[in-house]
């Protein structure tokens, strides 16, 4: 019989071991840190880190919501995965400063009528801005309850106006060592890629984007424009978005590269269907502390009866 570890090796520092750290860090103050970096020749990452938090003026509340609890402001913004940052759940709090979000542009291109160009605060226009409470399930086994503030990625889509070739739609992240240190690293093939087939890239759910709790997206969580695909496993939305591809064929992202047995373009959480290493039947809510009970995982996240039709007919076993 297959061995299956309950708990990935990812997961073996969970938040409430390092938040001890934290806590001194906190404690030591924002002045002792940006001096200690100095002395030691360090970036000022850490304190550009601590950028302003700003509230987003005009969003509206939607019926799409959520009855649990949220996962507070505080583990949503220090508990990441940004591996552009580092591969510790810690590190894109504590470096993603380097990031400027401003100007910022994504391109468009492929099967399209033409392609095209958009700045960042054009694209906040695109669509009113609305919450989405969604549950996020990362394929390490952990979860979140997150107040995203953002927009039909369908508006943008029906904006971009693909052509009648496209079947998938790919995005990519910033490529740039500077702002990204992490990506002088050979842990993924950069930059980061994403995709999804058309009609999933058009479904309701899925949205993107551009705050959390009512405020900007901090950089750690990917600004200004990331990915929010609830029923599907956190690595499908991709951070910091500088590019969107409209493809006939189904790209190939960096996660699948990486590992293709483990990774496949789909990611739908799915409790029956194991990763290779562990299982994916059960979670852990984060803020929760270490020794609440796991929740059982969810078909679909919990999104079947929205999402499942889209996926009638197909084996989840093999597209997984
Ligand atoms: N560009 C980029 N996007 C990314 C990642 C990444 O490393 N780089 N990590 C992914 C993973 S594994 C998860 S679980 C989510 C985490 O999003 P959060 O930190 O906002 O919770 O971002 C996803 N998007
Ligand atoms: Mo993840």
């Amino acid at each position: 019989m297959k061995h299956v570890p309950i708990i990935p090796a990812s997961e073996i520092t969970p938040r409430e071991i390092y938040q001890g750290r934290r806590e001194f860090i906190k404690v030591a103050g924002l002045g002792a840190i940006a001096g200690a970096a100095m002395l030691s020749g360090m970036s000022f990452d850490a304190a550009a880190a601590q950028s302003p938090r700003r509230k987003i003026g005009k969003f509206v509340k939607t019926p799409y919501g959520s009855d649990e609890k949220l996962t507070p402001y505080e583990d949503i913004t220090t508990y990441n995965n940004f591996y552009e940052f580092g591969t510790n759940k810690s590190d894109p709090s504590q470096y993603a400063g380097s990031l400027v979000t401003r100007p910022w542009t994504v391109n468009i291109e492929g099967e399209v009528k033409r392609p095209k160009s958009i700045a960042i605060d054009d694209i906040f226009k695109l669509a009113p801005l609305e919450e989405r409470i969604y549950r996020m399930r990362c394929v390490e086994g952990w979860s979140m309850v997150i107040p995203w503030v953002g927009f039909p990625l369908a508006d943008l889509i029906k904006w971009a106006e693909p052509t009648g070739n496209a079947k998938y739609i790919e995005f990519i992240t910033l490529d740039n060592q500077q702002m990204m240190p992490g990506q002088r690293s050979g842990v993924l093939d950069w930059p980061y890629n994403e995709g999804l087939r058309l009609d999933e890239a058009m479904h309701p759910l899925t949205i993107l984007a551009v705050g959390l709790y009512g405020e900007v997206l901090p950089n750690q969580n990917g600004a200004p424009l990331r990915l929010v695909v609830p029923w599907k496993y956190g690595f499908k939305g991709i951070k910091s978005i500088v590019k969107i591809r409209f493809t006939e064929k189904m790209p190939v992202s960096s996660w699948m590269k990486a590992g293709p047995s483990e990774y496949g373009f789909y990611s739908n959480v799915n409790p029956n269907v194991d990763h290779p290493r562990w299982s994916q039947a059960t979670e852990r809510r984060i803020g929760e502390g270490l020794f609440a009970r796991r929740r059982k995982t969810l078909m679909f996240n919990g999104y079947a009866e929205q999402v499942g039709q889209m996926y009638a007919g197909m084996d989840l076993k093999k597209y997984f």
